[in-house]
């Protein structure tokens, strides 16, 4: 589908500023750009809800942690404002213990606007959680990056007052991860949900979620929502839902402490990607304390602590590649995703990974070259178990291709960086602001208006 064709499977209303049946991907490259940009702020103006912006009206219609993060990026571009709006909004939902929730419910929906929603999470009865409704676990910790890219983008008192009200949150969010989720007791937070990896169903976890417990015929007591509005052949399957459910009553039945999580938690892992974030997080914690007043040297070392742990523990020299780490079984999980290339966005991952990584993201089974032939997918297209419209199983992904653009920068590859950065212009132009892109075609897959793949995009944009 292109980006200025109206109909979606999602019924949302896709923004079409190239005029109908035409491609943005226009002969001229400055009308090209224009219209790519034209796209993507249509799509965040219209996910816009008063004080945060929703990923999608349809599929996602709260507010969600990790997206904010990618929005405001984007939003800085045109909107600092709302950059910042977005942020604190966010973090005025974070918990006593530091957790920033994944998702912040808006309570002017109606019930049934998502699953699973306010009522089944039960946030307001664990300890130290807000007023308003939220999810009780968290997503990658990609908003201290976030914070100091809006405030690079356009520096000035507002954005630095903005950073003095975020740095003892963004501190403490740190504080929660490093401390309460080092369930390994090895200098890694761990996730305790595959929708806290953000790649929810990715081949990655198949192996953790085998082991958990639960019958597909639980959904039928429960109404999902996102097969409503998405094909459900691009969906995770109701087993995975099932399991997905059963891993969060285990959670909640603990009140959501971390205390006990050890021995018993049905799902225990170490992700590449949260822990590279978790490290670029401390980095860009540094910087901000440099503006804040605050002292840059302890961020610096607990930066250099995760990085170390992340090559210790889930660098594998055989595959050349970072994996998970299942805590209940000690193992390296051997899918090779996306996720193994996300440490490329630690400035201090040694020359040794840092080429591994590069090699392996140049290999047949993610394809980056300086001219990429098709999009990053997100799983190894070389595998059997990939699949090109599933999910977080194979189609390509703004998020993943824009950390990887933003590694591959931080290590002085510009040559890859640019040929990253024109498929990633190309997909949307193609895809349209879709959520996920077939990995061949670019067809645009899940939401018609995605709100981070409109704020990337401008990102992408502005660094040509
Ligand atoms: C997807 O996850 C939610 C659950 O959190 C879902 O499938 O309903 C993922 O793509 C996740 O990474 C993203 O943050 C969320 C909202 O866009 O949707």
């Amino acid at each position: 589908m292109s980006a200025g064709t109206a109909g979606t499977a999602t019924g949302e209303p896709a923004p079409r500023p190239a005029g109908p049946g035409r491609r943005v991907a226009d002969p001229a490259p400055g009308e090209r750009i224009a219209a790519l940009r034209r796209l993507a702020i249509a799509t965040l103006d219209a996910n816009w809800e008063h004080d945060h912006t929703v990923p999608s009206r349809t599929l996602y219609p709260h507010q969600w942690s990790w997206d904010s993060a990618f929005i405001a990026i984007g939003s800085a571009h045109v909107r600092p404002d709302r950059a910042w709006r977005e942020l604190h909004t966010l973090f005025a939902a974070q918990w006593a213990d530091g957790r920033v929730p994944h998702i912040v419910f808006n309570p002017a929906l109606r019930v049934g606007s998502y699953f699973p929603g306010p009522q089944f999470w039960g946030s307001t009865a664990a300890d130290g959680a807000p007023a308003v409704a939220t999810s009780g676990i968290v997503q990658p910790p990609v908003h201290a990056q976030a914070a100091w890219l809006v405030h690079r983008r356009a520096p000035a008192e507002a954005s630095r007052e903005a950073l003095r009200r975020l740095y003892p949150r963004l501190v403490a969010q740190q504080r929660y991860l490093t401390r309460r989720r080092d369930v390994g007791g090895a200098g890694l937070a761990c996730i305790v949900h595959p929708w806290e990896s953000g790649l929810d169903n990715s081949p990655a976890w198949d192996a953790p979620m085998d082991a958990v417990p639960a019958d597909a015929a639980v959904m039928r007591a429960y109404r999902r929502h996102d097969t409503a509005y998405a094909d459900a052949a691009h969906r995770p399957t109701d087993l995975d839902y099932a399991r997905y459910v059963a891993i969060v009553d285990s959670y909640r039945a603990h009140r959501y402490r971390d205390d006990t999580l050890a021995g018993r938690h049905p799902f225990l892992v170490e992700c590449p990607l949260f822990n590279a974030a978790l490290g670029a997080a401390e980095h860009a914690l540094a910087r901000i304390a440099g503006v804040v007043g605050a002292d840059p040297g302890p961020h610096r070392e607990r930066a250099a602590r995760v990085t170390e742990a992340l090559v210790r523990r889930l660098y594998d020299p055989d595959t050349g590649t970072f994996h998970p780490r299942d805590l209940r079984t000690d193992r390296l999980l051997p899918a090779r995703t996306v996720l193994g290339l996300m440490p490329l966005l630690l400035p201090d991952l040694p020359a040794r990974q840092v080429e591994a990584v590069i090699v392996e993201a140049c290999s047949p089974r993610f394809g980056l070259a300086a001219r990429m032939e098709r999009p990053l997918p997100t799983h190894d297209r070389t595998a059997p178990d990939f699949e090109p419209l599933r999910y977080w199983r194979g189609p390509a992904w703004m998020n993943t291709s824009w950390l990887l653009w933003r590694g591959l920068l931080t290590h002085g590859r510009r040559d890859l960086a640019a040929g990253l950065r024109e498929s990633m212009l190309e997909l949307v132009a193609t895809g349209g602001c879709h959520e996920y892109f077939h990995p061949d075609t670019r067809a645009g897959l899940g939401s018609a208006a995605f709100s981070w793949t409109a704020s990337l995009l401008l990102d992408t944009l502005a660094e040509g």
